[in-house]
């Protein structure tokens, strides 16, 4: 049985995050991740591989088994759906809030609302929730210009700081969820490879501990 074990992980500003949290637990990757094109990496451990990815293909590798366990965004979780993963830990990093978000100033409006988001599971999920009719579009990206172009009345997006939103004329409107970054694993190998794996998700969590 192959016992070796493949980590996602999510590349952007989840990952600066995610590799000292990975070193206290015992794992370094055999080479500078920046500097390098390449997409599957050694560690120091000679069973442990890291694959560097698009955050919202980090559930997809996990869930269907290509990779044992991930690091993703819970917004990116939330969108994906949970089917084949546990998420046994909260790494407590790269926080954020998800949000709806209009025009400053601007009421929402009674009538049916048209919502510009990359969360368009979540979207739905949220206004049919609050009773509210909306319209959800799909964008992949600059979803505060939708509102001030008029292809939307309202986002659903991340904020952090809010600055992204002022800059552009919008303010945050309602909370939808409170996001951080978790360890997603593999069902199927949360059994298979439970020896290997129940230490390592202790290790990381004491590393996550030892932050606070
Ligand atoms: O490239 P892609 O479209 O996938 O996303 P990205 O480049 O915006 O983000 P990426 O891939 O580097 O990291 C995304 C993950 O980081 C998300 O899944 C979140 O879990 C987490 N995260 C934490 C954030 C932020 N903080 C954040 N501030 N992801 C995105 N943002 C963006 C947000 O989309 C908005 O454009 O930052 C802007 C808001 O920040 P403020 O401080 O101006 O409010
Ligand atoms: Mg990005």
């Amino acid at each position: 049985m192959n016992k070796q074990l493949i980590v996602a992980l999510s590349k952007g500003r989840i990952l600066d995050e995610t590799l000292p949290l990975l070193a206290d637990a015992g794992i370094e990757p055999a080479e500078d991740l920046g500097k390098s094109r390449k997409l599957l990496f050694d560690t120091n451990l000679p069973d442990v591989k890291l694959v560097v990815i698009r955050a919202t293909d980090v559930p997809t590798y996990v869930q269907l088994g290509a990779a044992d366990l991930g690091v993703a965004g819970k917004d990116v979780l939330l969108e994906h759906g949970a089917e084949g993963l546990y998420e046994p830990l909260d790494l407590e990093i790269a926080g954020c809030k998800l949000m709806t978000a209009g025009v400053q100033g601007a009421e929402p409006g009674l009538a049916r609302r048209r919502v510009a988001t990359k969360f368009v599971n979540v979207a739905r999920r949220y206004y049919a929730e609050q009773g509210i009719q909306a319209d959800v579009i799909k964008l992949y990206g600059a979803m505060e210009l939708a509102p001030l172009m008029n292809l939307a009345d309202e986002i659903v997006d991340i904020v952090d700081t809010g600055n992204t939103l002022r800059a552009n004329g919008m303010e945050p409107r309602e909370l939808i969820a409170t996001i951080s970054t978790r360890l997603v694993v593999n069902k199927a190998a949360m059994t298979m490879k439970h020896e290997r794996l129940k230490p390592l998700i202790e290790r990381l969590r004491a590393a996550v501990a030892e932050r606070h």
